[in-house]
């Protein structure tokens, strides 16, 4: 449908603020700013340029952002107990862009998660890690598909030598075995780059594993999913001052110019909000993820990693083939404002990309809303009401959501 005017266009970025502010937001790859941060959005940092490092711009009028950059580098670096913290990727593709652009050459042996075991597109030949090398291969998994295999890696690790493996994905229920590779990586002279986009905001909590401290080279993430904001990404390491320098030029000028100041002052405030709400907000998420999996199992539903706990993690996945499908549930749910995605699951053949069996279900948002137990409780019963055919719950689940509107974990109500 085309947009003819400006009130148009402005009629839409309103229609979409509230019509999200009704749905139950379950994309586990999103999260929401506090009123505070969001208004940094407005600064007149969005106008700006500032290449380089604090008090080494390449531009002039860079005062405040080197005070604000300076400062959420030693809040990061504080926050995750590292000596060293990238900020200027502008989102976590980016950041592994940084690392790859850098540390591997065509030819190198990586060693990722495959599509269907969770890997995000990034770590694949279709994405970032191709454009370096084409030699790309999957970890082995256990039966269940949700968990790494780690004899069989260690093995495979041993008899091909890769240069890096990456772990970290975006179907991520479980921690991954840094520390049951550590080792054997070590002998190797492999690096371990943890991706924890999904978890980061968990791992500030100290509600996940800690992968640097389990041995892992660095960790890259983007800043927005159960990290409170702005969406940007970050690398963390402890590495030594060569390889950082390598990192450095990775990030700037490797794979971004203006690193976005807006979004960057953005960022300073929630990492502000992550210091002081983190421990609290991801027991929270990870206590309401495994109510609603608990939830679903109760009507019937395949949830997964059930032999597990189901999730370790912000995240559900729910095997729902038998009721058409990822892709069709994924829009009967929208149909009646219940918004998440379809998902491959570990069992699929690549082809069933775009009509995979699973969905994946996040409750970092809701959770930030302040949701518990009770209100995950009602969350499976809208989803199995909903799947069972049942149509018009749209009014059903704003007068629910209706409930939930202040933002909770952060320091608006103090402004
Ligand atoms: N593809 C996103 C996700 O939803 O997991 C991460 O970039």
């Amino acid at each position: 449908m085309t947009v003819n005017t400006l009130a148009e266009i402005e009629g839409l970025i309103r229609d979409q603020d509230d019509w999200r502010s009704r749905c139950i937001n379950l994309i586990a790859s999103e999260n929401v700013m506090s009123a505070r941060a969001r208004a940094a959005a407005g600064s007149d940092f969005a106008h700006r340029y500032a290449e380089g490092h604090p008090g080494e711009r390449y531009y002039r009028g860079t005062g405040y952002i080197d005070r604000i950059e300076e400062q959420l580098t030693a809040d990061l670096k504080r926050l995750f107990a590292c000596d060293r913290c990238e900020v200027r990727p502008i989102s976590g593709t980016n950041a592994n862009e940084a690392v790859f652009s850098r540390f591997v050459n065509p030819g190198d042996l990586v060693m990722v998660n495959s599509t269907p075991g969770g890997g995000h597109i990034s770590h694949h030949r279709m994405g970032s890690l191709g454009k370096f090398t084409r030699n790309i291969i999957d970890f082995p998994l256990s039966p269940d598909g949700y968990h790494i295999d780690v004899e069989k890696s260690v093995f495979l690790i041993e008899k091909t030598r890769p240069k890096l493996i990456v772990l970290g994905k975006s179907l991520f229920l479980f921690p991954e075995p840094v520390r049951e590779l550590a080792e054997v990586c070590r002998q190797t002279r492999t690096l371990i780059i943890y991706d924890g986009a999904h978890v980061l905001g968990l791992i500030a909590g100290k509600r996940f594993q800690q992968p640097l401290a389990e041995g892992a080279f660095l960790v890259t993430g983007s800043t927005h999913k159960t990290f409170f904001g702005s969406q940007r990404g970050v690398i963390l390491s402890s590495m030594d001052e060569d390889s950082w320098r390598r990192i450095d030029r990775g990030a700037f000028p490797g794979s971004s110019s203006n690193h976005h100041l807006h979004t960057l002052a953005q960022m300073a405030i929630c990492t502000r909000e992550m210091i002081e709400f983190a421990e609290r907000y991801s027991g929270d998420v990870i206590r309401n993820a495994k109510a609603l999996a608990a939830a679903l199992d109760r009507r019937g539903f395949d949830v997964q990693g059930k032999e597990h706990g189901f999730t370790e993690s912000h995240q559900v996945a729910v095997n729902v083939g038998s009721h058409g499908g990822g892709e069709q549930v994924s829009r009967r749910l929208e149909a009646n404002d219940i918004i998440l995605n379809m998902n491959m699951l570990p069992h699929e053949p690549l082809s069933r990309h775009d009509h995979p069996d699973g969905i994946r279900i996040g409750v970092q948002e809701m959770t930030r809303f302040g949701m518990a137990e009770p209100e995950m409780e009602r969350i499976a019963e809208l989803i199995h009401e909903c799947l069972r055919g049942g149509n018009g719950l749209k009014e059903e689940v704003h007068r629910f959501r209706g409930a939930y509107q202040q933002l909770h974990y952060c320091f608006d109500s103090l402004r």
